[in-house]
This record gives structure tokens, sequence and C-alpha cells, in this order.
């Protein structure tokens, strides 16, 4: 398939920056760009060296003028990301030059590209297959080195050569049994039904091993979220800024400093964590705070996590009690907050309201506890220990629910095997499997699953 038109977008963040690159991928991208470009050694944009930077000017193609001096490589097809002729410009970092940039293409004939449309078109060239790109958009909005770890591997085909060879052990399976179907009067078949439930079996195990690494695999990508909770001043501003190492959060002796609901990213045991410090959940009088703590309730739904802080400092009071009682719905940890202090909490009366909950106790003073803490926090969210090596996760919802549909399948396979079912309805759940595998990595193409993934990445990639 070749797609049709040439396509332009600026690939990088807006803004001001040192630099700023224009991309243009198609069949007339150098035609474009030689309307635009006039390199100061005087070689014509044809006669670059593919995969090489060539320094000129900018040019409006209307009235000659200079916009500005750059850098231009040529990546003839098919050595380039999308298979096509890509010519990017790399300008100086300036809004205005990558607009005025942008428009003199437009106007002479490549078209503003939609999101995610070069690496649809990589994927439609065949250059990526559908998980592969899927992993370009997590690396690309990864948070945290184990994310970028695992997108990469995704990105260079590890998930898919898994597959590959499930879907190819599958396709095997498939064509002895239908090479049978034909052969049934002769009463001849190619694998006998045990032969066939053994292999069935054999990959769906494999199936089953990769849908597990789905709950960790998913935390991996998108991360979770643990909201600090607690009556006003606790400390739970404080604690935020001693995870998170910065300032974040103003931290006073004033109760009810906290307003707004404030959000840092933090990283532990390579699981990006959104770490939300709340105004609390007090009730009070005052119309900004009770913004605050409406808000604070909102945090509470988000969040997979509860952090509820309490001060050590200080006797149990109602509104901490209230607060424990959400341990019964939600993920909570428990930390004793103000441990540099002298405790006035009693343990007998700590243990009886935490029914269960796990205690930490930290002082955000003195940095104590800090590190049980991010142990505490890991163990919560990870369903099962991260296998340092495990190299394979299943990271988007949409891969386990093929999955896990392909496995459902193969148990019809196997039901059916056992009730000696004719081959023909055998065959018929054996091949949904199979092209429940190839959804994953595009091998089945569905059309309106291609356009919500390619929807989610940012213009110009
Ligand atoms: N001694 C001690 N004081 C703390 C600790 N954490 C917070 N504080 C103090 O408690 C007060 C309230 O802290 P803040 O973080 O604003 O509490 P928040 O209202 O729960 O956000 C401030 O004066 C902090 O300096 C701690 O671990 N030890
Ligand atoms: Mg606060």
């Amino acid at each position: 398939m070749r797609p049709m038109d040439t396509i332009c977008a600026i690939a990088t963040p807006p803004g001001e920056g040192g630099i700023g690159i224009i991309r243009i991928s198609g069949d007339q991208a150098l035609e474009i760009a030689s309307k635009v470009f006039v390199a100061v050694s005087g070689r014509s944009i044809w006669d670059f060296e593919s995969h090489t930077l060539n320094y000129g000017e900018l040019r409006s193609p209307e009235t000659g003028a200079c916009l500005d001096e750059v850098l231009v490589a040529v990546m003839k097809a098919p050595r380039s990301y999308t298979r096509e002729d890509i010519v990017e410009f790399h300008c100086h970092g300036s809004p205005l030059v990558l607009r005025l940039g942008l428009e003199a293409l437009i106007r002479n004939g490549a078209r503003l590209a939609e999101p995610g449309e070069f690496t649809k078109r990589a994927f439609l060239n065949g250059r990526l297959d559908l998980a592969q790109a899927e992993a370009v958009m997590d690396l690309i909005h990864a948070r945290s080195e184990t994310g970028l770890k695992v997108a990469l591997e995704q990105l260079r085909g590890r998930l898919s050569e898994e597959l590959g060879r499930i879907r190819e052990g599958l396709v095997r399976l498939l064509v002895e049994l239908e090479a049978g179907i034909d052969f049934t009067e002769e009463g001849i078949t190619f694998i006998s039904p045990q032969a066939l439930a053994n292999g069935v079996e054999k990959i769906q195990e494999r199936i089953s091993q990769l849908i597990l690494t789905a709950d960790n695999g998913r935390i991996l990508r998108e991360g979770v979220t643990a909201a600090l909770l607690g009556r006003p001043n606790v400390g739970k501003s404080s604690l935020m800024n001693a995870l998170s190492r910065t300032d974040r959060a103003i931290v006073t002796a004033i109760p009810g400093t906290t307003r707004d609901v404030l959000e840092e990213f933090i990283t532990i045991q390579g699981v990006p964590v959104r770490l939300l410090d709340t105004a609390g959940l007090r009730e009070t009088q005052d119309e900004v705070e009770r913004e605050g703590v409406r808000r604070s309730h909102d945090a509470l739904d988000r969040a997979d996590v509860l952090l509820a802080v309490l001060d050590g400092s200080a006797a149990l009071a109602p509104e901490d009690l209230r607060l424990l009682e959400l341990g019964k719905k939600k993920s909570m940890l428990i930390l004793v907050n103000k441990a540099d202090l002298p405790s006035r909490l009693p343990s007998a009366e700590l243990a009886e309201a935490a029914r269960g909950c796990q205690v930490v106790k930290t002082s955000a003073m003195s940095g104590e506890g800090l590190d049980d803490l991010k142990h505490a926090i890991g163990d919560a969210i990870l369903k099962h220990n991260l296998e340092p090596n495990e190299a394979i996760f299943i990271t988007h919802l949409r891969h386990r629910t093929a999955l896990v549909r392909a496995k459902e399948s193969l148990d019809q396979v196997l039901l059916s095997l056992e009730r000696r079912m004719p081959a023909e309805c055998v065959a018929l759940d054996l091949r949904a499997a199979v092209n429940a595998i190839g959804e994953i990595i595009g091998e089945t193409k569905i059309d309106d699953v291609l356009n919500r993934i390619f929807k989610e990445f940012c213009i110009g990639k």
C-alpha cells in the first residue's frame, strides 16, 4: 500500500528552544523542500547524499527572503522512519520561524500531518508492526527507566517476536487440522485430536504467562496515583516535598495552608508514582478551603493507593478515625509522621484503628522512615515482584484483552475436542485465536483500532 500525499509537521515541542525541526514525508518531500531551501554549497537537494546534514537557508518561496539558517537532512526511501522520502529542516527553535517554514511547505503542496501520522505510515508501509508503533508512544511518555526499557524492548520487537511465535504455532496446528477436513470421508487425519490438544495446551500456557505480566506491565507504563490524606498540619505537604525532593508544596504551621491538589512524579522500584498532596478532608467554614476539601475527595477517588497521614505527636482525633475507615474500600498505608517528636499515639489504640493496614513511621523533618515508606508503596502497588530481567511485559489493555480472547478461544477448542465435535467447529475457534493474536501486531487489520491508536500520538511523530 502506497500512501498518497506528502505530509509535514513541526516535530519538536511548542515553545522556544535551541533547535526546532520541521519534517516532511512522502513522494513529493524533496520536490516541496527544494522550493524553500537553498544550500550554501549551491548543490540541489536532489544531489544530497541520503542521511547527511546540509547547511543552507530556509527561504520564502514567494519573496526569496531568508527566514532562517538551517541544516537539512534528507532520508531517502525506503531507509527512513516512514519508508518514504523524508526531509527534515533543523531550524533555530523559534516558534515563528517554524510556523513560517511550515506554512511555506503547505502552500507548496504538503498537507499538515494528523497526530501520529508519520508512525501510522511507518506501520502501513511495514516498517513497524502495531505493537511496535504503540511502543514509540510509550517510549516518548515513559516516566521511569524501567518503563523506558520495557518500551524499548517492545519497539525492538521482543513482544512481537513472542506473539509471532505463538501465532505461528497456532497456524501450524490449524493447517494440519484443516488439511484433515478435506479427507474426512476417507478417514485420513493429519493430526490426532490428542496431539492437537497437547499443542494447544502448550501454547495456551505461554499466553497465560503473558497475561500474568499485564498487571505490572500496565503499572509500569501508566504508573499509579498515591494521595496523601489527613488532618491539617499532620505533615502531608512536608512529606510530599521530602519524597519528591522539591519545595513544591508550601509548608507552614498554619492549618489549612494547602488549598489545591498538587502533584509530583516520583519513581518507586521503577514505577512512576503520581503523588498527590491534598488539603485534607476536614469540615471547614472557609470557602476556599472548602473547595480544597472537595478536590481532596476527587483525589481520593483517583488514587490507587491512599497514604493516610497521622501526627504521631498527637492523640488520635475523630477525623483520623474517619479517614482510616477508607482503608476498607481502598488500598491504604498509614503513615505515622513526626516520628522525630515524642510519641503521643498509643500503639494499642493505633493497632485497633489500623485494622491490618500497614503502618510506617516517618518524619518529614529528619527523613526517618522515608525509604521504608517507598518500599511499602512499592509492595502495595506491584501485584507480584518485578523480575528485573523480565523484558516482555503486556503494557496495553488492548493487548491483554486480545490475549484473553485468544485464551478463551483455545479453551473452546479443547472443549470441542473433548466432546469429539467435528473438525470444522474446532477449526473455527482455532482461527479466532489466531486472529486475536494477529490483532495485537496488526496482522489482522481493523480500521477503528488503528484510528484509536494513532489519535493518541503527538503531531509530528
Ligand atoms: N517535627 C516535625 N514537624 C513536622 C513534620 N512534618 C511536618 N512538620 C511540621 O508540621 C507543620 C505542618 O506541616 P505541613 O506539611 O504543612 O502539614 P499539612 O497541613 O498536613 O500539609 C509544619 O510546621 C511542618 O514543619 C515532621 O516530620 N516532624
Ligand atoms: Mg499541606
